[in-house]
């Protein structure tokens, strides 16, 4: 397992390559072109001018998050086969620096959906935190600038403002694809991108969806343990794998996590840990990485992980807002430090408990 932090390039990210470099344990970040439209194909020369970025500063890329996937590609126009070529040539660039991990989401119009980002716990930290019955009341042409409003100045991942402002297009381009129709448009790009990702190793890393069910009437399908063997089985690379994202998965509590994790042996490329507190269905917020803070046994996740011989990167995921930091939402520096460094001291004592 290799500990990572997401980072979102120059100019996109309040902490820095210096402070992720003196995170005890952490080597690599998972970062992305943050400006790239999704559709394009990215440069050669951004890419390469990123990654020596990063090198420079002791730390390596370890995988990107996101390349996004055109709408034309999840709706299934007859112009994603223009959209499919550009991923390609992206994947191309990518290979080429040897860069060998894309996690990528396949959720219509919006990535994941929160209720508030930045909800006030007895602490005195805030959390990103759901509730159905207020997502229920938001007409979806307004989500956008509900979430824009409270990111703290930051583009929020996967709500780019030029597609935001086309939402009512976005959503009658949905209007007829159900959930086969969006497995079906899944299963034609991964075929097509596959050789281009054993040529170079390139390893796929689907993000769950989040929260993982249907939001808004659009369908959503890697929600749970069925329908993650179903993408892996219907496209059998081992290039076409997961990223297992226990906050996403875990938001619903029928997901068990360790026991997909166990499942997905040899299929998951990529780990978001995460934990998060169940107050009733639908409605939960996000916590501290470490147990006793939420819902989940981060013990039992990440032995999950040892035990399948987990060897990919591993990242903390949203953090709370503490200690005065102002940053995007979930990506503060202070409360993924301390999830990397608890995560950290899991493995090890894991570890080192099978083997004295
Ligand atoms: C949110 C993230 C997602 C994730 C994408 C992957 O914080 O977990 O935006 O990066 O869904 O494509």
């Amino acid at each position: 397992m290799e500990m990572t932090l997401r980072w979102y390039g120059p100019g996109h990210d309040s902490v820095t390559l210096t402070q992720i470099r003196q995170i005890p344990g952490v080597t690599g970040v998972i970062t992305t072109l943050y400006g790239s439209t999704p559709g394009e194909a990215w440069d050669k020369a951004e890419v390469a001018s990123l990654k020596k970025a990063v090198e420079d500063s002791g730390l390596r890329i370890s995988g990107i998050e996101s390349v996004n996937i055109h709408d034309d590609i999840k709706v299934g126009l007859p112009t994603r086969d223009k959209y499919i070529e550009n991923y390609i040539k992206t994947l191309e660039v990518l290979g080429e620096q040897g860069i060998d991990l894309v996690c990528y989401n396949f959720m219509p119009v919006f990535d994941w959906t929160r209720s508030d980002l930045a909800k006030p716990r007895p602490d005195g930290s805030t959390v990103l935190s759901y509730d159905q019955s207020i997502i229920d009341q938001i007409d979806p042409a307004k989500m956008f600038e509900a979430l824009d409003s409270s990111s703290n100045g930051f583009v929020l991942p996967g709500w780019e403002p030029d597609r935001m402002a086309k939402i009512k297009e976005l959503f009658t381009l949905y209007q007829d694809v159900d959930e086969e129709k969006l497995f079906e448009n899944l299963r034609y790009f991964l075929a097509a991108i596959m050789p281009t990702c054993e040529k170079y190793g390139i390893k796929m890393a689907i993000h769950p969806d989040d929260p993982a069910w249907p939001v808004f009437g659009l369908p959503r399908i890697i929600t749970g343990e069925a329908n993650l063997h179903r993408m892996c089985d219907m496209v059998p690379s081992p290039c076409n794998g997961v990223t297992l994202c226990t906050g996403s998965l875990g938001s619903n509590p029928k997901n068990d996590l360790p026991a997909i994790i166990r499942g997905l042996k040899g299929r998951i490329h990529f780990g978001h840990v995460r934990n998060l507190i169940h107050h009733a269905p639908g409605k939960f917020d996000e916590a501290a990485h470490l147990s006793s803070d939420g819902s989940f046994d981060m013990y039992e996740i990440m032995k999950a992980f040892y035990d399948i011989g987990f060897d990919g990167p591993i990242r903390p995921d949203h953090g709370r807002a503490i200690w005065g930091e102002v940053a995007m939402p979930g990506y503060g520096l202070y409360d993924r430090a301390l999830g990397a460094t608890y995560l950290n001291g899991l493995w090890e004592a894991i570890g080192k408990s099978q083997t004295r």
